[in-house]
């Protein structure tokens, strides 16, 4: 039995691949770090069968603490402040958090010795849109360019990553992931506030128009379960790689809203309202990834494209949305 850690395993991707793990029979370690209100919700299904230890990306000391105790075969950093508004009032906690908590890990681990294989979530946010390329679609060969701490802070981690790849041998890879949503995305991200939203107006429930910034900005949006598939897939390769999983489809935040009200029968227009303090200093304006590195080499590839995606969310918003895991599990775990 393999034993994996995860950061972050209290996230959105870190409680699907916790799900996803358990199912192909790992031992589960977590690292949540302490709260003042609960914090674990998204994995309170699988309480019983992972082990959680309490540390934090800023304390090195806690993460050594936590690294020998359990002994991963596998280490998924998947912890980070990530909401990309939220890192402009933010700063420095995302750069300790988020990038120099990749180092401290990483470090901690030549440190004492072990030698783990590593997943780094990296982010397309490190390209800072189509527009900062030259390629219609973004590939590992694209340059980044960083629009936001939370980026810089992403594009510091990628680098360390390497480095320690590159100077110490260790199996570190850098998954490169395009946006992916699902039921259990973080409500002030833009795709779960508009199917919350639309479950609220179809409930009678909704208090006032939805408050939204941009609606121009176009992502590239898949379904978070499938891109955690991805990442197991990446550190069960004997080198260690930097991958992008994207679908290759970009659409706009007001095409989301479009799909979302129709799904209730309703015209968006008539709900929503412009908050300026809702842009961004600098906006990322497109994301659009190639993800054709990733299908070649370990053959991943996204089931779930933007109709889909918006229909699931609404749904499940709607209704019990953890029906349908274990048909992508085995999916993704055919071979
Ligand atoms: P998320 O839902 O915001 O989860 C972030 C996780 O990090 C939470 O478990 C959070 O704990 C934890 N965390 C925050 N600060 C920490 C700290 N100082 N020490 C330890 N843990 C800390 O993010 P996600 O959507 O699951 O994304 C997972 C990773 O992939 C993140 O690194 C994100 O930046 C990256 N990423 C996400 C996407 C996407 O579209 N979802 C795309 C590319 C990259 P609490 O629950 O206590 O807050
Ligand atoms: O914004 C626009 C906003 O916050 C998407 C993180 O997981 O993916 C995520 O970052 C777009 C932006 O996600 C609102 O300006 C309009 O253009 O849902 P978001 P994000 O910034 O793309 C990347 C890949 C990550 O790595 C990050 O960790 O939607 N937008 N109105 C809005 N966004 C929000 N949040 N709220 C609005 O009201």
């Amino acid at each position: 039995m393999k034993t994996a850690l995860i950061t972050g395993i209290t996230g959105q991707d870190g409680s699907y691949l916790a799900d996803f793990l358990l199912y192909l029979g790992y031992e589960v370690h977590g690292v949540v770090r302490r709260s003042s209100s609960i914090n674990t919700k998204r994995i309170d299904h699988s309480f019983g069968r992972l082990h959680l230890h309490h540390a934090d990306l800023t304390d090195s000391a806690s993460l050594v603490s936590v690294l020998a105790k359990v002994h991963p075969d596998e280490v998924y950093n998947l912890g980070a402040q990530s909401h990309v508004r939220v890192s402009y009032d933010v700063p420095g906690f995302t750069h300790e958090a988020t990038g120099l908590g990749a180092f401290r890990l990483l470090e901690s681990l030549r440190t004492l010795g072990l030698t783990p294989r590593v997943y780094q979530a990296g982010s397309s946010e490190m390209f800072g849109g189509n527009e900062h390329s030259c390629c219609e679609f973004l590939s590992e060969e694209c340059r980044f360019h960083p629009r936001s701490p939370y980026a810089c802070a992403k594009v510091f981690a990628h680098h360390c990553a390497v480095n320690y790849r590159e100077a110490y041998g260790m199996h570190v890879s850098n998954g490169i992931l395009f946006n992916h949503e699902s039921p259990r995305r973080g409500e002030t991200f833009v795709t779960r506030k508009i199917t919350r939203y639309v479950a609220e107006v179809f409930y009678n429930r909704a208090d006032g128009p939805l408050k939204l910034g941009n609606l121009e900005a176009k992502r590239d949006w898949g379904y978070a379960p499938e891109y955690v598939c991805g990442m197991w897939r990446m550190l069960q390769q004997d080198r260690p790689g930097d991958y992008i999983l994207a679908t290759g489809e970009t659409h706009s935040v007001r095409e989301f809203l479009e799909l979302a009200f129709q799904e209730i029968g309703e015209d968006y227009r008539a709900h929503i309202t412009r908050d300026e303090r809702l842009l961004r200093p600098a906006e990322v304006n497109t994301l659009l990834g190639d993800y054709s590195l990733a299908e070649n080499t370990f053959g991943w590839r996204p089931m779930t494209h933007f109709a889909g995606l918006v229909k699931k969310m609404v749904q499940a918003e709607l209704e019990d949305y953890e029906r349908g895991l274990e048909e992508v599990w085995r999916f993704y775990h055919k071979d």
